[in-house]
């Protein structure tokens, strides 16, 4: 493709996709509220608060495909998540609907399901079961992706990922990770199948102890290689499991089931 942009490129995914998915465009245009360094070759830098109406409809045009990375990614007060997520999420759509439907990944979270117990096995058309604000406001993109999509045929893959980290940061993790490898593939799935629609696709590695069932996103093609087993001994080593009646081991959204609501 011409020119993919990239929003949230600042943060710990958007550096990894920086240089990951850089053979994939010609032009990556590289977004952010944060500092992004300098432009390497090939690279056009917007720095740009998602809130701002007028801001996030220049950075869209002449677009072909968005990652949609940037936003609020923890649990946090509403006034900030109704800013990046909400509001940035509604411009983010009304841009590229004024500038030709380019196509969009949306970074959502497994925290749209995080009160689902951990012995329950999850298929995209289940309720959503929100564990914080911060996964109400992915709900709402998920909800945008969908008006979206039937309105006006904006293809949008909605991805719910799990934890996208190195590695597993804890014995919960050994069942959300998703590895940067998987990750990448994937958006390259997204972006180059003919007919993407919008699809709820779980995002998670080919761990042994997943809590997703992916069958409906089989027709992209992806099949995920990496598994987090092989982290279980040193996470063994580092820190005792859990108790089971931990959140961390109750609930598929772990401590964020545990958070209060921040002012
Ligand atoms: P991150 O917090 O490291 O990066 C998010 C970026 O968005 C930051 O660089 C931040 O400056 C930027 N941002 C925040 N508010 C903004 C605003 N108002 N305007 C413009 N930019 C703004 O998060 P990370 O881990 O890189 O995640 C990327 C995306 O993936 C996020 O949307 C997150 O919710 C989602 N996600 C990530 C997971 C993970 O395991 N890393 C798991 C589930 C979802
Ligand atoms: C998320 O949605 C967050 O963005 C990430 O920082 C992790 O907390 C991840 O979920 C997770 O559940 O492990």
């Amino acid at each position: 493709m011409k020119r993919l942009l990239i929003t949230g490129a600042a943060g710990g995914l958007g550096r990894v996709m920086r240089d990951q998915l850089a053979p994939m465009a010609e032009i990556l245009r590289l977004s952010d509220i944060s500092d992004m360094g300098e432009a390497r070759p090939n690279e056009e830098i917007v720095q740009c608060d998602l809130g701002d109406e007028a801001a996030v409809a220049s950075l869209v045009e002449g677009c072909d495909a968005i990652l949609h990375l940037g936003g609020v990614s923890v649990e946090q007060a509403f006034e900030p998540i109704l800013n990046a997520n909400i509001r940035g999420v509604y411009n983010l759509y009304e841009a590229a609907r004024a500038h030709g439907h380019p196509r969009i990944i949306f970074a959502s979270s497994n925290h749209t399901i995080g009160f689902y117990k951990q012995d329950q096995k999850l298929t995209p058309d289940m309720p959503m079961q929100p564990d914080g604000l911060y996964g109400v406001s992915k709900c709402f993109g998920e909800a945008m992706a969908s008006l979206y999509f039937n309105k006006f045929g904006q293809e949008t893959a909605i991805i719910r990922i799990g934890s996208c980290f190195e590695e597993p940061l804890n014995h919960r993790m050994l069942s959300t990770w998703m590895s940067a490898a998987d990750f990448t593939d994937l958006i390259g799935r997204c972006f180059t199948v003919p007919r993407l629609g919008c699809p709820i696709i779980w995002g998670v590695s080919d761990n042994d102890t997943v809590w997703w069932d992916n069958s409906a996103a089989r027709y992209l093609g992806w099949r995920p290689k990496d598994n987090s087993e092989k982290f279980r001994a040193m996470l063994d080593a580092r820190e005792a499991v859990p108790d089971k009646d931990h959140p961390l081991s109750v609930y598929q959204g772990g401590i964020y089931t545990q958070d209060p609501i921040m002012k």
